[in-house]
């Protein structure tokens, strides 16, 4: 039985995250947490604690507090919102996840965070871009992410804190926006394509990227949880996907259900450097290997079921 803490559990992830993990562990061993505190699923179906992650003491209390031996460290700055406050970003995701790894430590807790596919930089293996390859960022965002998969190599090797994560890709979903990422795109043209038949890119065509529907990232983070540890080789930072495409082929995807549908471009200059800096698609062998990472939904079957759920939620 575990008792898990989640940071940022009111974002994207953690509001989807922790009520799917209050169905398989009881509402009363997933202890929500945020910066601040808001009537959503999440804050009226258990426990809720406001943790600031810059707050060691917060973390420590409500650790403490409800003696947890897991902790979901979510709560970050993303890549978009990174590049226009970058002190803020590394305030957040390096000062925050060392205060977790610090409090792991000394409570013998293990941690999942994840890591994402701006670790990754433009002198990467663009394509089928390995597990082991050249990390040189060029965002903050980045920076924080690739120095957060070596830390939480760190505390594992050095303090045996059971570190686990995963890159992801871009995420799509509909529960919750997202919340200031580059690959936001790819989930704003759904709500745009529903409600106002037209949608405006702030990506250019042919621009690659991974993505991931939620179910599989929440199937991704439980998963390598529940994985044996004596067989993880790499532990933090396994490359995951399951889908790459540009613009304009989720622009035809979506046209498929809704016919009259148009798109055109207006590149965003600073997202467009962000996304020409990351990979076209990852190689996930490892995670496939090592604890059998299978995701389920491709861009077809994603489109098919956001639409079908956003069409009820709009
Ligand atoms: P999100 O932005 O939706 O949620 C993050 C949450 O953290 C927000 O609710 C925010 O209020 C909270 N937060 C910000 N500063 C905080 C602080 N000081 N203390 C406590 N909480 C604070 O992000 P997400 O998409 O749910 O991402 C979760 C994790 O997954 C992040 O580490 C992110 O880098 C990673 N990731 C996400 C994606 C994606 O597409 N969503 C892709 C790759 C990696
Ligand atoms: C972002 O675009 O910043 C995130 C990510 C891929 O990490 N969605």
């Amino acid at each position: 039985m575990k008792k898990i803490l989640i940071t940022g559990a009111l974002g994207q992830i953690g509001s989807e995250l922790t009520m799917k993990l209050r169905d398989m562990y009881g509402s009363n061993n997933i202890i929500g947490s945020g910066i601040n505190k808001r009537k959503t699923e999440v804050t009226e179906t258990g426990p809720f604690e406001i943790v600031d992650v810059t707050n060691a003491k917060e973390i420590y209390e409500a650790a403490k507090k409800h003696n947890v031996d897991w902790i979901v460290h979510l709560a970050a700055i993303l890549s978009a919102t990174g590049e226009k406050k970058p002190e803020l970003a590394w305030n957040v995701n390096m000062n925050g996840l060392y205060n977790i790894l610090e409090v792991a430590r000394e409570n013998g807790c293990g941690v999942f965070t994840p890591s994402s596919i701006a670790a990754f930089g433009p002198s990467t293996p663009k394509d089928n871009t390995p597990q082991d390859t050249l990390q040189r960022p060029e965002t903050m965002y980045g920076v924080t992410k690739v120095a957060g998969e070596l830390l939480c190599d760190y505390y594992f090797k050095k303090y045996g804190v059971d570190t686990r994560g995963v890159r992801f890709p871009g995420l799509i979903s509909y529960k919750t926006l997202p919340g200031g990422g580059t690959t936001d795109y790819a989930v704003h043209i759904y709500y745009e394509a529903l409600k106002n038949k037209r949608y405006t890119s702030p990506i250019a065509r042919g621009t690659y990227m991974d993505m991931m529907y939620m179910p599989d990232a929440i199937d991704a983070i439980i998963n390598l949880m529940e994985a044996d540890g004596a067989k993880l080789t790499h532990r933090n930072a396994f490359n995951v996907t399951a889908m790459s495409f540009e613009p304009n082929e989720i622009y035809n995807e979506i046209k498929r259900h809704i016919p009259d549908f148009q798109m055109d471009y207006d590149v965003d200059e600073n997202l467009q450097k962000i996304a020409d800096s990351w990979p076209n698609s990852l190689n996930d062998t490892m995670a496939r290997d090592e604890w059998g990472w299978n995701p389920k939904y491709d861009l077809a079957k994603m489109t098919q079921d956001m639409l079908e759920k956003l069409k009820t939620k709009i």
